[in-house]
């Protein structure tokens, strides 16, 4: 190897969040932006909370406590052994870990050891990892050995040949095969880097809810992410005293950081973590850990209403129950109230930034009927027409947001920056949203094409990519159709190639050979002889999808 080689930086695309100087300036000054560091609030607590319990979740089917004190050994231990295997300060580690402790152990372990944690669901697959792998240029894959009866050592072993930057699979487990074993790590205090991560810099790489296309990485840097939970503490009232559950996937920012385990950890309250979200699983949990807060989507918070009806479960400690990720309708807001008698909290939020709350003391038509108001007085809210025009509240329009905690920049891609900024830093939520009088957001729907299936997103787009790459299909269409349960579906139309006749369950299962999320497969499959006149280049694939979706609105009555 030449020294030039070995001199080149190990990465092509340096890691940045950069906001203009002037306005980093204005959030340091009025305190939104302090100069801590994930690892450096972790720490603290571990002094001063160290024997409470931080978390609480299964590991090997057995209910396990960590208090702050034993959980900042793990995350030191987790560092030592990431840095043992040679890994270098700033590389990025796929993390795909379910609902158990070791997800905060390797994802805080990542940050003292200065590695950047990229996060994916545990429903991804081979072709979303590579996807993650490939743009962030990792160098390791880290996953837990089985999750929800998957075996991930077979994901790892495929994204090691897949995924060309990928050096190392670490599986969290008993059997870890041919991978590198998390629980053999030891500690080792010399392998630790001596200093926190400076504040501005990225912390990790969350992934968006691919509206257009594959998934695209948001940089958050440490001032940014720690003030929105922070504040998102405040609003909610989380205290030392909380107990915050985990039932949504650890890795989605709403469970993480609105204010999720991380505010929680922050806060020196304990976090719970339930391996599933159903009120069988959760409420004897809520019972035997004394639950404060918890986050949900809309069609759980109704099944969890619905299901405390008739529970023998305790479900008295419950303060505030948080719905989010999806609309929830003013009816099926008052159900909930009526279900769980006791606090809903609305959370309209995106993992590239801007939340939204009701705020607890909130009148019931406001917490009923709207999605709550920016977390900070300097999120600059701006609702536009089609022109990019502000309007006034009381109006429709697009929602674009700039602040201290919402991105500048995805990571490595021009093309969607191009489209997801406008030229001075507003973040185009695709969102279309009216706002009130008092500043409240009432979610009308969106501007992009993709399926809001209960909290999920799914990309149009890509579910088409992968239909047309079947045999049979000729074109294909994917819109999203109202779904009593799931808020929304998926529904593929079908143009199938002259003479062939696929069949729903065919191309249903010929996503699991394109090795993608389950979630994605579309819940309904119509086989249509043409799109109709307008599909003739003449329409955008936006009116075409609306015309579809109208079209089987009109037979279903
Ligand atoms: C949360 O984050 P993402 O990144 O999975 O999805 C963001 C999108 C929003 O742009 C919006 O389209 C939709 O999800 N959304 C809502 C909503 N909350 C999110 N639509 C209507 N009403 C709501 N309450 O989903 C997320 C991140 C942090 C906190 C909460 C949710």
């Amino acid at each position: 190897m030449s020294t030039d080689q070995l001199a080149a930086p190990r990465h092509q695309h340096p890691l940045k969040q950069e906001w203009p100087a002037a306005l980093a300036q204005r959030y340091r000054e009025a305190g939104y932006w302090r100069g801590e560091t994930m690892t450096g609030f972790l720490r603290h607590n571990a002094a001063q909370f160290a024997h409470q319990t931080a978390i609480a979740g299964l590991i090997n089917g057995q209910w396990t406590r960590w208090t702050y004190a034993q959980f900042w050994e793990k995350v030191e231990t987790a560092a030592a052994g990431f840095l043992a295997l040679g890994l270098q300060a700033g590389d990025r580690v796929v993390v795909q870990i379910g609902n158990v402790p070791q997800f905060y152990s390797a994802v805080f372990g990542l940050f003292r050891a200065g590695l950047i944690p990229v996060y994916a669901l545990p429903a991804h697959r081979l072709t979303e990892i590579q996807h993650f792998a490939t743009k962030a240029e990792a160098s390791a894959y880290i996953v837990l050995q089985h999750y929800e009866q998957f075996d991930y050592r077979t994901l790892a072993r495929e994204a090691l040949v897949h995924c060309p930057t990928l050096q190392h699979a670490i599986v969290i487990g008993e059997d870890c095969q041919e991978f590198c074993a998390f629980n053999d790590f030891e500690p080792n205090a010399s392998l630790l880097p001596t200093n926190d991560a400076d504040p501005q810099a990225v912390a990790f790489l969350q992934i968006s809810g691919g509206s257009t296309g594959l998934s695209k990485l948001i940089p958050r840097t440490h001032d940014d992410y720690i003030y929105s939970f922070r504040a998102s503490n405040e609003i909610c009232n989380i205290t030392a005293n909380s107990v915050y559950m985990v039932a949504l996937p650890a890795a989605h920012n709403f469970p993480m950081s609105s204010p999720g385990a991380f505010g929680a950890l922050y806060a020196g309250a304990t976090v719970v973590l339930s391996p599933t979200p159903s009120p069988e699983t959760a409420f004897p949990l809520i019972a035997q850990e004394k639950v404060t807060a918890v986050g949900l989507v809309p069609p759980l918070a109704l099944l969890w209403s619905q299901a405390a009806q008739t529970t023998t479960h305790d479900l008295s400690s419950l303060q505030v129950v948080q719905v989010g990720g999806a609309k929830l309708t003013p009816e099926a807001a008052k159900r909930v109230l009526a279900g769980l008698k006791c606090q809903l909290q609305q959370v309209f939020g995106m993992a590239e930034g801007l939340v939204n709350y009701t705020r607890l003391n909130d009148s019931e038509e406001v917490i009923v009927g709207t999605q709550g108001r920016p977390i900070s007085p300097a999120d600059e809210v701006l609702v536009v027409d089609d022109h990019g025009h502000p309007l006034d509240s009381g109006q429709t329009g697009y929602l674009l947001t700039r602040g201290p905690y919402t991105l500048r920049a995805y990571h490595n891609d021009d093309a969607a920056n191009a489209r997801s900024f406008t030229e001075d830093g507003f973040y185009r939520t695709g969102d279309v949203v009216l706002r009130t009088p008092e500043g409240y957001l009432i979610v009308q729907g969106r501007a992009t094409d993709h399926i809001n299936r209960a909290g999920e997103k799914i990309s149009a787009e890509e579910i088409e990519d992968h239909l047309l790459a079947h045999p049979q299909v000729f074109d294909a269409t994917v819109v999203s159709i109202p779904d009593e349960f799931l808020g929304e579906r998926s529904c593929a139309f079908i143009i199938a190639k002259p003479n062939q006749r696929p069949r729903a369950i065919e191309l249903k299962q010929w996503f699991k050979t394109r090795d993608v999320a389950a979630f994605k497969i579309p819940d309904q499959i119509v086989f249509v002889d043409s799109f109709g006149t307008t599909a003739v280049g003449k329409t955008s694939r936006k009116e075409l999808r609306a015309q579809l979706r109208q079209r089987l609105l009109a037979q279903e009555k």
